[in-house]
């Protein structure tokens, strides 16, 4: 580690694991076949569900006749929201977040009354074979008198459409407010200039490469339900399914999340479908697998985004930018999901000041229900939405003077002496060296020669583009008294547990779970560096709730500040209990141990020295141990930041357009992050590539489309455009370490930065492409007719 603060409190050597580029550990059972997901995993008798699903966007049930169905040769049980209200069961699938005037409709495992969106769980069937239940599914005959529907977030609200929810006659779920109103619109009354636009973020899919997934065994005998899932957040899965919705105690659910292949916010969310497989193994004393289809994903896994919003900028002449002003309807869908509420409230409004000094913000965002799947965190959640709508302004701010972005950007950023910087936006970053970051993303494309070949060209009739994205994201999920103050129906804290066994191997067992993003191998490094040991001697254990007492998930890029700051806190605690150990066995007193490799030693004195896996294994034995220490060398740590971390940094993009075809080429893309101190550069470098693909994807390709029924008409992955290794540029990327205060190891999160960054970064690039056909701003996804149309209509040629 470079910086002896974050380094940790002794002034000890490490073992020089932390910040080391070492191989996934993780990767050789996924790329060998031997990684077992939920749906390779079976019990004695499983059984098999397949939930019928409605296809009408809004429709009154009028009847659900499941008698041709049960009749069916290996069909169990057929059960539908009737069934599950008998049960008696709470049978709620509760919000995780209260916002002030939430209207919280009920939410229930299956519909009983009405469908508010295509593709809510009307019934379910279990069979002996998944074929045989699926097949089931046509047997079931529903009877739906067809509402009027809604999938638009403005017209949901602005239109006299029949309510998606009675409780909510204008499909208000909340009017959300943040920021100082008068002092926005006196910083407006008093600016030289004011400038703005008109955006949509479309709704987009995460799109895991594994769909979601569950296995309930209900033990009938101990009464206990064992849950393997595809979960973000095992514990927090148990919380939610415990009380609200099986009426369980929490000791009585064992929620697994196995190898979970991509998350991407999509399997944070307590969804009714894990919720109906455990009910039917509870139902039938038999275990049940539920495993969704690809398309069935496409229309329930929760999707992201779905904004449209008005922007306005205030600047006088020189480009100080003197406020900002937002407006936004989020479509929250047909349900209030997991992060549903907080998503475009909390996590949206308060990026809106962005890297800049803004003296006032105001943001108003109206939550809309719409009879579409429910919304909820996709990757960079919320920030990413805020942020890209203060860079589409500081862009067509910078057009309305004239003045280069770059420099109107510098103008504003917040000078490395100004933190903790509290915004107008509520948020105290944590720290920053923004000009720094932005001139090394500026140094790798040479800006001011790309300016110069820009304008060359645009007299050969090319059209190239250079698009500037900076960022902060607020990242780690914390403090646990904010999130209260604020409305989480959690905390913000995480647990682990690091433990020696008596042969000197370590087990750390973590409250976060991975989808991918590497946690075995960068958690072994985090306690490999503070216990002196290769990774090699650490085994890092996630995602099962009767390994791991507690712990809070993996979402909002939290792992590694809040799961690794809590590791490398129970990692120092375990260490100076050993220190204490080698003190008493050398005859020391422990003022006098120096720690270095592993090996505790006199000062002074360095053949006189224990290494601390010798002491494992005498803390074990308990037989010569300091006078009231307690045998056994484990910790239990929880771990509550005081604060988020605030990665940050500047992506730059240049494309070429043909106004003649409208085809876009990505040529170069830069990406400069900061992620505090850096656990390991390879997987940094790793999260930040699929950010940035996903980035572009939501700028150039993606988007959720309805029909006028209400149909989603994106369901395959040939009708959904991720794009493709082929359309993508190599990317390049550097970075600048800017050290959290917040942890104990100065790292911040990196896992959604590069997706925030990315996209404003090429819009921002195809729209400056344009600039000589005087188009401002494009919405997304850029696709070559927008671009072609824009040519064509927008200026003077
Ligand atoms: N790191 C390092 N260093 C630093 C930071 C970090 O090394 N400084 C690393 C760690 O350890 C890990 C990673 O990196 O391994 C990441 O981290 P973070 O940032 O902390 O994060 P996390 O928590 O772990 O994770 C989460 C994220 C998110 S959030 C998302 S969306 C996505 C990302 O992650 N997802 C995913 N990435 C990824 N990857 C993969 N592979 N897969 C997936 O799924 Mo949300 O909220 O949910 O919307």
């Amino acid at each position: 580690m470079s910086d002896a603060d974050a380094s940790g409190d002794s002034g000890d050597d490490g073992s020089g694991a932390f910040g080391a580029a070492i191989e996934r550990g993780e990767d050789v059972p996924l790329l060998t076949g031997s990684g077992e997901y939920t749906d390779d995993i079976s019990r004695r008798g499983t059984t098999h569900l397949a939930i019928r699903r409605s296809d009408h966007a809004h429709a009154r049930i009028e009847n659900v006749d499941t008698g041709d169905a049960e009749a069916m040769d290996g069909v169990l049980a057929v059960y539908t929201g009737e069934d599950v209200v008998e049960s008696g069961v709470p049978n709620t699938i509760p919000t995780a977040w209260d916002l002030p005037g939430l209207v919280q409709p009920q939410y229930r495992m299956l519909a009983t009354d009405k469908v508010r969106h295509e593709g809510t769980a009307v019934a379910a069937v279990v069979a002996e074979t998944p074929h045989v239940a699926h097949d089931a599914l046509e047997r079931i005959d529903v009877e739906y008198e067809p509402l009027e529907h809604v999938t638009d977030p403005v017209e949901a609200v602005e239109r006299d459409v029949s309510p998606v929810h009675d409780e909510a006659e204008d499909n208000v779920a909340f009017d959300f407010e943040l920021g100082d109103a008068d002092a926005t619109d006196e910083a407006f009354a008093d600016a030289d200039r004011v400038a703005s636009v008109d955006l949509r973020q479309p709704r987009i899919i995460p799109n895991a490469m594994e769909p979601r997934a569950a296995l309930a065994d209900w033990d009938e005998t101990t009464e206990k339900l064992r849950l393997w899932m595809t979960s973000q957040n095992p514990h927090l899965h148990r919380m939610l399914l415990s009380a609200g919705t099986l009426g369980l105690p929490e000791n009585k659910i064992q929620v697994i999340a196995p190898e979970v292949g991509g998350g991407f916010g999509s399997k944070i969310y307590h969804y009714p479908d894990e919720a109906v497989t455990a009910w039917c193994s509870m139902q039938l004393g038999r275990p049940v697998k539920w495993q969704a289809t690809r398309s069935e994903s496409y229309l329930t896994d929760c999707h992201g985004r779905d904004h449209v919003t008005t922007g306005e900028i205030a600047l006088d002449e020189d480009g100080t930018i003197r406020g900002v002003r937002v407006e936004t309807h989020a479509g929250l869908g047909a349900q209030l999901s997991q992060f549903g509420t907080a998503t475009p409230s909390y996590l949206y409004a308060t990026v809106l000041s962005g890297q800049y000094t803004i003296p006032a913000i105001h943001c108003r965002v109206v939550g809309a229900f719409t009879n579409t799947t429910p919304v909820d965190a996709y990757r960079g959640a919320g920030r990413a939405e805020g942020i890209y709508v203060i860079e589409r302004l500081v862009d067509v701010g910078a057009r309305e003077l004239g003045m280069d972005s770059v420099e109107l950007r510098r103008h504003n950023l917040v000078a490395p002496d100004e933190f903790p910087y509290e915004s107008a936006a509520a948020l105290v970053y944590d720290s920053g060296e923004y000009e720094r970051a932005m001139d090394l993303a500026l140094e790798h494309v040479d800006y001011d020669e790309l300016r110069e070949r820009q304008r060359e060209l645009r007299d050969e009739d090319r059209y190239i583009g250079i698009g500037v994205g900076n960022f902060i994201e607020s990242a780690g999920l914390s403090p646990s008294g904010l999130a209260g103050d604020l409305g989480a129906q959690a905390g913000g804290w995480e647990s682990s547990i690091v433990r020696f066994d008596s042969t000197g191997s370590v087990t750390v067992l973590a409250g976060t779970a991975d989808q991918g993003q590497g946690h075995r191998t960068t958690y072994a490094q985090i306690a490999a560096e503070e216990l002196g040991l290769s990774v090699d001697d650490i085994d890092v254990v996630e995602g099962d709730t009767d390994r791991i007492p507690q712990g809070m998930g993996t979402y909002g890029s939290r792992s590694a500040s809040v799961g690794g700051g809590s590791i490398a806190r129970g990692a120092r605690e375990v260490r100076e209990k050993a220190r204490r150990i080698a003190a008493h066995q050398l005859e020391t007193s422990v003022d006098d141990i120096e720690f270095e490799d592993g090996e505790f030693h006199v000062a002074g004195a360095p053949d006189r020295s224990l290494h601390i896996q010798a002491i494992a294994h005498e803390a074990y034995l308990g037989h010569d141990l300091p006078e009231g220490m307690d045998p056994g060398l484990e910790e239990t740590n929880f771990y509550d930041p005081e604060n988020f971390t605030y990665p940050f940094g500047t992506h730059v993009a240049v494309v070429e357009v043909d106004p003649e075809t409208g085809e876009i080429e990505i040529e170069r893309y830069v990406a400069v992050d900061d992620c505090g101190e850096i656990i390991n550069p390879m997987i940094v470098e790793g999260q930040v590539h699929g950010g940035i693909a996903q980035g572009i994807g939501a700028a150039l390709y993606e988007g959720a489309a309805y029909d006028d029924d209400g149909h989603l008409q994106t369901r395959r992955m040939d009708e959904y455009a991720v794009p493709h290794a082929t359309q993508l540029p190599d990317f390049e990327t550097d970075n600048t370490v800017t050290p959290s205060p917040h942890n104990p190891i100065g790292v911040k999160g990196v896992g959604e930065s590069a997706t925030i960054a990315a996209t404003p970064t090429i819009v921002s690039a195809v729209v400056d492409a344009l600039e000589p056909f005087d188009v401002d701003h494009l919405d997304m996804p850029i696709t070559p007719e927008s671009v072609w149309r824009a040519a064509e209509t927008g200026g003077d040629r």
